[in-house]
């Protein structure tokens, strides 16, 4: 049988935003929180420095002094107040008739350690009211159980995420979110962009770099500890929630060949396995074929304990969450003008234009992605991520006439359409930061991506009250007709 041509977007496609906890919510002393990774994350004016910040190793010696420093500038620490505003928050993206709303569980809150054995009910009850107001409005929450955020209690102790033990930490974290939310969320995903830990070590590895001979072992090593910690989850919330779904959520960097030198598409097709090698531990259940000899030139050598292969397999997704913002440019010869996407350095492409941030802009890449994904795992897709970030200049009354961010969203949003009718399943889009947070890669808010502008700087300064943009009624629109109406 032929699989029914489907030309619009399904019934009960999942419309909604996106968020993380560590770049939203505020409040990180507030509620018995312990200290998160995030926290750490300084601002500086110079992105550039921002980025280097990011994926320099962090030292056991500058995570404590950051720890004790109330004077520098700390963005993350201050979200946007959604711990104090959330109920407003709720009600604009119920307004804008939001299905679903993905925002993550700050583990911190949860254990403010990470290793305790009894969790902080003052945590817990704050993400019970945060559901129940979602739930209000018939909101259905997509929650995310570790988004760049560690509670670092287990980096001094442990090493972050290079330990095993970790695993157990994380195991008896997923335990108590499935057994205390398991009636209200029916939607989970495990690691955000998981690829990124073999990027940045500390974001969302917890791992310092003190005593680390070989980092590239060591953040695959931990890796792998969260492939298993992930397959555990899948297991846990199988059994325990038996009517929800979860998934794992991949950082898509689509990248074109620069010519149709062989050369250059064999660069290609090395940078996808880079890429791709995560879904497809998670999607299929174990090691793709090409890892050995990428772990033999690397010098990898990773433990494995016994079980392990056959928990990979227990522990499949149910489907494939990803982020898409640009697409990238592989090349034999690095030569030509370079530019920088969301952790990712790389070539520019002649045929793209560019974001402020250097990311390139490419809708298509979009429908490529999917139509690629969905060939090589036939599971469903969903689009967690998506956006554009942009300097907003607000008027008198705040208000903020996005044209350039309307116009970068319906194309994305063709683009899906276009990979429906390809045959792809799509379970829903989020686009990124639906109301103004700060940055994860630079720290800041001046880099605002959503339908709902918040009156804050970098520094902190301004009222933090919101106000619908011009897209906020747009997208309420492209919704209300089931993305009929672009
Ligand atoms: C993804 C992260 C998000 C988010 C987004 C935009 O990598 O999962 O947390 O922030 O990118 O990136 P940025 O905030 O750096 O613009």
């Amino acid at each position: 049988m032929i699989k029914k041509l489907q030309t619009g977007f399904p019934e009960g496609f999942l419309w909604g935003g996106a968020t993380a906890a560590n770049q939203l919510e505020g409040g990180y002393t507030e509620g018995g929180k312990g200290f998160s990774s995030a926290d750490y994350a300084k601002h500086d004016d110079d992105h550039q420095k921002n980025l280097m910040n990011l994926f320099m190793g962090t030292s056991r010696e500058a995570l404590l002094k950051a720890m004790s420093d109330n004077e520098g500038n700390y963005p993350k620490r201050r979200g946007i107040d959604f711990y104090h505003r959330y109920k407003e928050d709720i009600k604009l993206f119920a307004d804008m008739g939001f299905k679903t709303f993905r925002l993550s569980i700050a583990w911190p809150r949860i254990f403010p350690n990470g290793d305790e054995l009894v969790p902080n009910e003052e945590g817990l009850k704050f993400y019970d009211s945060v559901f129940d107001e979602c739930l209000k409005y018939n909101i259905e929450p997509l929650v995310t159980i570790s988004h760049y955020e560690f509670p670092v209690g287990l980096s001094l102790k442990n090493n972050g995420w290079l330990s095993r033990e970790t695993v157990d930490h994380f195991e008896r974290y997923c335990k108590v979110l499935f057994e205390r939310y398991g009636s209200k969320v029916k939607y989970w995903l495990t690691f955000n962009e998981i690829n990124v830990l073999s990027m940045t070590a500390f974001l969302s590895g917890g791992i310092l770099m003190d005593g680390i001979t070989n980092m590239k072992e060591a953040q695959y090593q931990a890796i792998h500890h969260q492939f298993i910690a992930s397959a555990k989850a899948v297991k846990l919330c199988h059994s325990m929630i038996p009517d929800a779904k979860i998934g794992c959520m991949l950082a898509r960097f689509e990248s074109y060949p620069m010519t149709c030198h062989p050369e250059d598409v064999w660069e290609a097709l090395q940078t996808d396995h880079g890429n791709l090698f995560f879904t497809d531990v998670q999607v299929r259940g174990a090691y793709p074929a090409y890892t050995a000899r990428f772990f033999k030139e690397n010098n990898i050598n990773l433990v494995f304990e016994e079980g392990d292969e056959a928990l990979l397999k227990e522990g499949k997704v149910d489907f494939l969450s990803f982020s898409y913002y640009m697409s990238g440019v592989s090349a034999r010869k690095k030569e030509g003008e370079t530019t920088h996407g969301n952790m990712m350095f790389g070539l520019k492409n002649p045929h793209l234009e560019y974001s402020e941030w250097g990311w390139a802009i490419d809708a298509l890449g979009l429908r490529i992605t999917l139509n690629k994904l969905y060939d090589r795992y036939q599971v469903p897709l969903y689009i967690v991520e998506n956006g554009l970030g942009a300097k907003d200049t607000p008027d008198e009354n705040f208000y903020v006439e996005d044209d350039y961010r309307i116009e970068y969203l319906r194309q994305h949003i063709l683009a899906m359409k276009e990979a429906i009718q390809d045959g792809v399943e799509i379970m829903g889009f989020t686009p990124w930061g639906c109301i103004d947070l700060v940055s994860a890669s630079t720290s800041e808010m001046s880099k605002r991506y959503g339908f709902i502008y918040v009156d804050a700087d970098n520094y902190g300064n301004g009222s933090y009250n919101r106000y619908p943009k011009k897209s906020f009624n747009w997208y309420k629109e492209v919704i209300q007709s089931n993305g009929e109406k672009l």
